[in-house]
Order: structure tokens, then C-alpha cells, then sequence
């Protein structure tokens, strides 16, 4: 990729817009093919969320956000943070994706020394804006840094991945309505609907449904989308960048461990146990799925 991705501004063609598609789709089982050899180092993890999100991850670092791979403090970039520290396998597979993290360190994922943890720290990834474990304070953070990018004149943009069960946090929506207060449409918040939390289904831990008309209630311009269609996600991302006035929302419906059937039909589980002899299986699986 170029040193600077830039988001289109003029409607591409049909025939541009399918190749775009595609370039994104063979991203995203880049990122799920990062994500399973990162999850075969620890035997377990967050692979489901890391396999669900692929789509939308792809769709934002290899489409969306404008920054350099080799300045990840370039003043002008847009900021992606991640509120939920435990997505950190999602984020570092679309980074390495997005050449801001060598593809061969991926390796050292969740080892002593590594500079990529289980749980994402600012101080030790290089492109990692925010430290995650306490959940439901990504977005009070990316309320502030739009505030003071505006403050400064500075048009990059703030992006906030949030995953549903951060909608039972009371951060969340204090840092929702000063969003919209500020009419700060520098920020788009991303929701991944998973529908599933560490205690089981969200809709059993809390009730968070109707989520587009909670954020419509709080001011802001509010989209969902099928999570795993790329050609939706990309419609629903250019429809944003083009909004003004208020922050928007994408809702992003998600299936846990998308792409790769033996994991998507498993019991959800919010820390997933694959064994030795399924990696290579979920591989395949996986190349098979993009072959179609
Ligand atoms: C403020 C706070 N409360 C509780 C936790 C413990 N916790 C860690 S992950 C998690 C599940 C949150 O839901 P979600 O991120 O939707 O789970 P997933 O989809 O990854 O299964 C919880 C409750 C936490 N990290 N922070
Ligand atoms: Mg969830």
C-alpha cells in the first residue's frame, strides 16, 4: 500500500467500486489468516471477536483511515482507538495488514517482551492510540481528542470501535450525549453487535436493544449494517464520511468467528479453546471460503 491511504471523495465507477470490494475482501482474510496464527500461540483467546470483526477492520485500515505505517505519531492522522483491550488480536492482525506492525512479529503475541500484549497498551504498540481493560472509556476519550483536533484546526477524524457490551456502561453514554452536544462529526463510533459478552448472550446479561434508536435518541446520525458484508460496510463508511453536523454510528451486526465455519457454528464463547489439530482445519476453511 501507499505510504497514505486516502479515502475516495468522487463516486468511483461500477467497475472500480467491485475491484475495491475485492482488495478489501482479500484484506479481511488477511487479517483472519494474522488473527488464527496469532491464536494458535496461546492455544485460546479472543479468536471469535478477532474473526467477526475482520470486516469491519478491513474495511477501515485499508480503505478508511489516512495515516503513514512508518509515523504512527503523525499529527494528522486519523486516530482509531480501541475501547476494548481484549480486541487487541483483531487490531494487531489489521495492523500488520496495514504494514504498521512487521507481519513476522506477530509471533511473539502474548509473550514476555512482546510488543504486542493480550490486552492493548498504548505504551507498547507502536499505532496504538489507548490502552484498553477498563471498558466504556473509549469513547469520553475520542470525544476529547476530536474537541482538541477542532480546537486546532486539524480535519483528521477519530474513530472509536466499541463492542456491545460496552453499551452497559453509563461512560459510554455520558460521553455520547457530549459527543452530539459538541456536534463533534469528526468521530465516528463504530459498534460491534456480537451479540455476545463474557457472561453469555447480551441480550440476557442486558437488554441494549433498539441500539440504532438509543443513538438517534442522544443526537447522532446512526447507520446499521450486516458487519460481515464489506460492500455494505463501504456504502455505510463513504455515507459517513460525507455527513456533517453530528457524530455518526455504525452498528455493525457480527458473527463470532465468521469466515471460518467450524468456529462460527461452536458455541459462542467469549474465550474460545480451539485445539491442536483444528488450526490447520480453520485454515482451510478459511482459504476455502475466500476460493468461493
Ligand atoms: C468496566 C469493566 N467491567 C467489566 C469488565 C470485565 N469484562 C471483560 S470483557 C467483558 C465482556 C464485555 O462485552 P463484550 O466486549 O461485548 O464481549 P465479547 O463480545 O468480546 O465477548 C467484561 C464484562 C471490564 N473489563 N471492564
Ligand atoms: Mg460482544
Amino acid at each position: 500500500m501507499t505510504s497514505l491511504s486516502t479515502p475516495r471523495t468522487a463516486a468511483p465507477s461500477a467497475g472500480d467500486q467491485a475491484e475495491r470490494i475485492a482488495r478489501i475482501r482479500q484484506a479481511a482474510y488477511r487479517i483472519r489468516r494474522n488473527a488464527l496464527d496469532m491464536g494458535e500461540v496461546q492455544g485460546q483467546g479472543y479468536i471469535g471477536q478477532a474473526l467477526g470483526v475482520a470486516d469491519v477492520l478491513a474495511v477501515v485500515y485499508t480503505d478508511q483511515l489516512r495515516f503513514r505505517p512508518e509515523d504512527p505519531h503523525w499529527p494528522d492522522r486519523d486516530r482509531f482507538l480501541l475501547s476494548i483491550g481484549h480486541y487487541a488480536i483483531a487490531a494487531y492482525a489489521a495492523m500488520a495488514e496495514a504494514g504498521i506492525i512487521p507481519l513476522e512479529e506477530l509471533e511473539t503475541y502474548g509473550s514476555d517482551e512482546s510488543r504486542l500484549p493480550m490486552s492493548a497498551m498504548a505504551s507498547y504498540t507502536p499505532g496504538m492510540e489507548i490502552s484498553g481493560g477498563s471498558l466504556g472509556h473509549g469513547l469520553g476519550v475520542a470525544t476529547g481528542m476530536a474537541l482538541g483536533l477542532r480546537h486546532l484546526g486539524n480535519p483528521a477524524r477519530v474513530f472509536n470501535l466499541l463492542s456491545d457490551g460496552e453499551l452497559d456502561e453509563g461512560s459510554t453514554w455520558e460521553a455520547a450525549m457530549s459527543c452530539a452536544h459538541h456536534g463533534l462529526d469528526n468521530v465516528t463510533a463504530i459498534v460491534d453487535v456480537n451479540a455476545l459478552q463474557a457472561d453469555g448472550p447480551t441480550a440476557g446479561v442486558l437488554r441494549t436493544e433498539p441500539v440504532t434508536d438509543k443513538w438517534q435518541a442522544f443526537g447522532w446520525h446512526a447507520l446499521r449494517v450486516d458487519g460481515n458484508d464489506v460492500a455494505s460496510l463501504v456504502a455505510a463508511f463513504d455515507e459517513i464520511g460525507e455527513h456533517r453536523g453530528s457524530p455518526s454510528v455504525l452498528i455493525c451486526d457480527t458473527r463470532v468467528g465468521s469466515g471460518v465455519p467450524l468456529l462460527e457454528t461452536r458455541e459462542k464463547a467469549h474465550f474460545m479453546r480451539v485445539e491442536e489439530h483444528e488450526w490447520q482445519i480453520a485454515r482451510t476453511q478459511l482459504e476455502e471460503g475466500l476460493a468461493r
